[in-house]
């Protein structure tokens, strides 16, 4: 029998390539939330996949990108930190808009990493067969990879390739975490992001990047079955609030109906949800704020 591995795998990539697509297809769980838009991860969330010959510890991070807020900037150093303990970078890209050179700026600042670097290519099921070659030659002379693999979140193709290549590098070690944990994350943490991605499917334009989502209350009461949640939206102007809210608080209504539904499939309990909007202005670029929603800075780590 081969001997026991385990490791953590950093995901890196711009945004919106589909980073939390494949998180969650790889654990087969919704843990990480989805949007069409850019810039939705903003925490470096991980997940842990058990497999028999080994403990894979992947970790979602934010989409690298290049908005001007502090929000923007500690999500990006939240990403490039993640690189600094993983014993594999799984770099990523779309397939049907790959940017080389986005992309070697992306790679260039890891560069001092000794994680194994992987590419993924993402999203092959919107590309002809023909284009992958020439792409997958083009990134193989951008840098050196360990390998170079084609995959489509959304399809699952490709992934169990991918883990099987990922497992053969990682260093042989008992695992680090118990077989039964999923995530690290607080039940919390993961009430606020759907709370959060059901704000972003229902808003449009500067909203998504406007809005957080604090938990003021979550309590369990095993008895009833029911977790009562009480949460607050913050958003950045009163027109955003306005809109948020919608007519007659329909719009509020339906972002909470859908959270609700995906919360007690999630916890598999009864959830008793309220929500509430309030204006935090500029709490994009304030230090104190970011850190009270729970967007700190990366602690200093080894140089
Ligand atoms: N066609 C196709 N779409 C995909 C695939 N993987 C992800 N997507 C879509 O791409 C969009 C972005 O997916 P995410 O998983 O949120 O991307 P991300 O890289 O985590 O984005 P950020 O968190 O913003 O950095 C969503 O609309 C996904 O449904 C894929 O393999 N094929
Ligand atoms: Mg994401």
């Amino acid at each position: 029998m081969s001997p026991y591995k385990s490791g953590f795998i950093s995901i890196l990539g711009r945004s919106n390539v589909g980073k939390s697509t494949l998180f969650n297809r790889i654990l087969g769980e919704k843990i990480a939330i989805i949007a069409e838009r850019p810039q939705t991860t903003r925490n470096r969330i991980l997940g842990i996949k058990n497999m028999e010959e080994g403990q894979l510890v992947f970790i979602d991070t934010p989409g690298i990108h290049e908005g001007r807020t502090e929000l923007n900037r500690r999500m990006v150093r939240t990403a490039l930190a993640t690189a600094q303990d993983a014993n594999v970078i799984l770099f990523m890209i779309d397939a049907s808009s790959p940017l080389l050179e986005r992309d070697r700026r992306m790679i260039e600042s890891v560069k001092k990493s000794e994680a194994v670097p992987f590419l993924a290519i993402n999203k092959t099921d919107l590309v002809r067969k023909g284009a992958l070659l020439p792409m997958i030659d083009q990134y193989q002379r951008l840098y050196p990879f360990h390998a170079i693999i084609p995959v489509s979140a959304v399809a699952g193709e490709g992934v169990e390739v991918l883990l099987d290549e990922i497992l053969k590098v990682l260093p042989e070690s008992p695992p680090y975490f118990p077989e039964e944990m999923i995530t690290d994350q607080p039940e919390r943490f993961l009430a606020s992001e759907i709370i959060r991605e059901k704000v972003i499917l229902n808003s449009y334009q500067e909203i998504p990047y406007s809005s957080a989502v604090a938990i003021d209350e979550f309590k369990e009461h095993p008895d009833r079955n029911l977790i009562v949640i009480k949460a607050t939206i913050h958003v950045e102007k009163d027109s955003q609030k306005g809109i948020l809210i919608g007519k007659g608080g329909q719009k509020l209504k339906r972002i909470g109906e859908q959270a609700r539904k995906e919360m007690e499939d999630f916890f598999t309990r009864r959830v008793y949800l309220e929500l509430w909007v309030n204006v935090e202005k500029g709490w994009t670029q304030d230090p104190g704020m970011l850190s009270r929603l729970g967007y700190s800075p990366p602690s200093t780590h080894r140089s």
